[in-house]
This record gives C-alpha cells, structure tokens and sequence, in this order.
C-alpha cells in the first residue's frame, strides 16, 4: 500500500487517470491498483468531483468515465497551468460563495498561508469598494482573491492593488486583448470596466497582518446579466469579441503574471516594471479628471503616475498633488 495522500492530491491523480482515458470507462480495481487506495475510497473521490462539478458517469462493472472536458476553475484544472512557486499552491473553490474576499479573509484570520486562492464559480454577495456589490454571475467570470502577507510599509499597500492591475492587464495582452488600466483598480476595455480589484487589508501602523487581494474579470458575461445601469459602465470579454475565452487558461496567466511582479516587488523591492505597465496603459495620464475624495469633487488634470504608484494631479489653482487612492471620473468632467 502506497502512503497515504492528501486529498487534493488523490482527486488530482483520480482525474488524471480519468482524462488519459477521456471518453472510456477506467474501473475502480484499475484505479485501485494505480495509485493504492481502496476502491470505496475511490468512490468517495469520485463524489467529490462530481460534488465541483466534474461530469462522471458510474456504471458498475465498467467503472468511471469522464464526459466532458471541464469548464471549472478547481484546483485540479488550475495547477498543470501554473509557473508560479508560492501564489495558487492551494486553490480553494467553491461553486456558489458571498464573496471570496470575505472566504478569504475568514481564513487569513485563522492563519491560512501566503499565497493561497479562494476562487468561486458565482458570488452572490461580490462586493466592490465603498460598500458596493459586484455583478457575479454563475460560470462567467474569474472571481478570486488571493492571501498575502508581504512585508512592506502598510503605506504602500496600494503597490498590490496595481500589481495586479499590471498583471491582469499583461494577461488579457496575452490573449490579445489590449485593455487601459484606470488607476487605481480598474481595466477598461472600449471605454467600459472588464475588471475590478479589490485590495483589502489587516494590519497594524508598522505591520501588515495580512492582504486579500479581490480580481473580478468579467469572462464570459453576456449583456443580460447586467442591469441597464451598470450596462453603460461596464463589459466583459464576450461581449465585446463574441465569443467565449477561456477562463482557466486567463485565471492562470493572471496568477502567472501577479507573481512574478509580486515577487520583483517584495523580494526585490522592485516596483519599476509594475509602474512602466501602468503608465503605458494608463487610460488617465493627460487626461482632465474630477477626483472624489470624502464626498467632495476637485477637477485636475492628470500628470503622472510617479515611481511609488501615486496619481500625480495638476488642480485648476495650478498646486500639484499625488494622490495614493481616490475616486476618479473622466465621464461628465
Ligand atoms: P468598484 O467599487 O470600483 O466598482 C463597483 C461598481 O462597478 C458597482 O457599483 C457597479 O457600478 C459596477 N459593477 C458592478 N458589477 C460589475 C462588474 N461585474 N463589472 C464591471 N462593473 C461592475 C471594483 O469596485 C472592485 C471589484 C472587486 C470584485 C472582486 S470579485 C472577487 C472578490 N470578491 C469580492 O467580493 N470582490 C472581489
């Protein structure tokens, strides 16, 4: 009897085996004797699999067949697609949740570790800033945050919110879409928001206890799931190339690229390659803005985005500020 294994990782290797045989039955005894575990055990696995979603048909006698390729963001479909050494080495997924962020900062708070996702086929809860919810449907998007627990200044939290704007954005370039990003968390595509990130932080004046980082990448949304309201602000990739993307390979090609950027910056204290991807695609530099700050709207025209990750203003009296966080219109200036 082989020594006993986790339980991600006997899914993982159950599934395995069912993919090499894709359309075939494999019995439990074969499966059994592959990877030495009892075939009740098995049965139990194969339970949870179908439990996230994995389509298996049971016969007896003929064993367990795989029916169609999965279109789920498991841990088991996310691994074989990841470079990366620490971020994604556990991917907890849930069909339907709240809000990952709030999944995930339950479990930062009982010590989960750097680097682990909670990500979620639907949220019904999604929440944005302020208070505000985020559209989530069933099967469309990639709604994930990721546990961190850097050690930096608490002051320059806001370097991870445009860390993954960075690599969201070099993501969806690799997909061929060219979106702007719009400081300090969006990515706009035609104009409209594909993207919302969500920073959120425990911590103390000196110490970061922890950091949830929130993406919301709208997929595969189609125009109906959004109320006319946030029609006119926001898109998704569907909608605008008419076709479905693949939202295991961009989840793993954002994570890819969060971690090499993470890793320059916290490793390295190297911040220069996120901050060049955010000016190139800046969609606000040289722009006239109306920043919203506790209530009260300024207009400015953007000048920068300086080397710390901070909106550089020019304000009609002609002061000059950076700004570390803040609402932004460009609309109705
Ligand atoms: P935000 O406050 O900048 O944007 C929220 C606003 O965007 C809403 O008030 C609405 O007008 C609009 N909106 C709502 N749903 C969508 C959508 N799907 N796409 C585009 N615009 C929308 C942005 O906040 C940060 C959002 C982070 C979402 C992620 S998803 C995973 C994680 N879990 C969680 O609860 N939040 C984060």
């Amino acid at each position: 009897m082989k020594k006993m294994k986790g339980v991600f990782a006997l899914k993982e290797e159950i599934l395995n085996l069912l993919r090499e045989s894709f359309g075939s039955f494999v019995s439990g005894q074969e499966i059994s004797e592959k990877l030495g575990v009892s075939r009740t055990a098995i049965w139990k696995y194969i339970n949870h699999l179908k439990e996230d979603g994995y389509e298996i048909e049971s016969i007896s006698k003929k064993g367990y067949r795989l029916l169609v390729a999965a279109n789920i963001l498991t841990e088991e479909e996310i691994h074989p697609l990841l470079n990366t050494k620490e971020i994604g080495k556990k991917i907890l997924h849930f069909d339907t949740i709240d809000s990952t962020n709030s999944k995930a900062k339950e479990l930062a708070n009982n010590g989960e570790e750097h680097g682990t996702i909670v990500v979620s086929e639907e949220q019904t809860l999604g929440r944005g800033r302020m208070g505000r919810s985020f559209v989530s449907p069933k099967g469309k998007g990639i709604w994930m945050s990721i546990i961190l627990r850097p050690d930096i200044d608490p002051l320059r939290i806001s370097l991870i919110t445009q860390i993954a704007a960075a690599a969201v954005n070099t993501a969806l370039t690799q997909f061929g879409v060219d979106s702007k990003i719009k400081w300090p968390n969006d990515i706009i595509l035609k104009g409209k928001k594909v993207c919302g990130i969500l920073t959120e932080m425990s911590g103390e004046l000196t110490k970061i206890n922890y950091v949830v980082l929130g993406i919301g990448l709208n997929a595969n949304i189609d125009c109906d799931d959004f109320t006319e309201e946030i029609k006119e602000i926001a898109t998704s990739l569907k909608i605008q190339f008419e076709r479905d993307f693949d939202r295991k390979a961009l989840m793993a090609s954002v994570i890819n690229n969060f971690e090499a950027l993470y890793d320059e910056f916290e490793k390295k204290d190297d911040i220069s390659n996120t901050i060049k991807i955010c000016k190139d695609k800046s969609i606000l530099i040289g722009k006239n803005i109306k920043v919203i700050q506790r209530n009260m709207e300024t207009k400015a025209k953007v000048l920068d985005i300086n080397e710390e990750g901070l909106l550089v203003v020019e304000y009609e009296d002609g002061t000059i500020k950076s700004l570390i966080s803040g609402e932004i219109s460009i609309r109705g200036y």
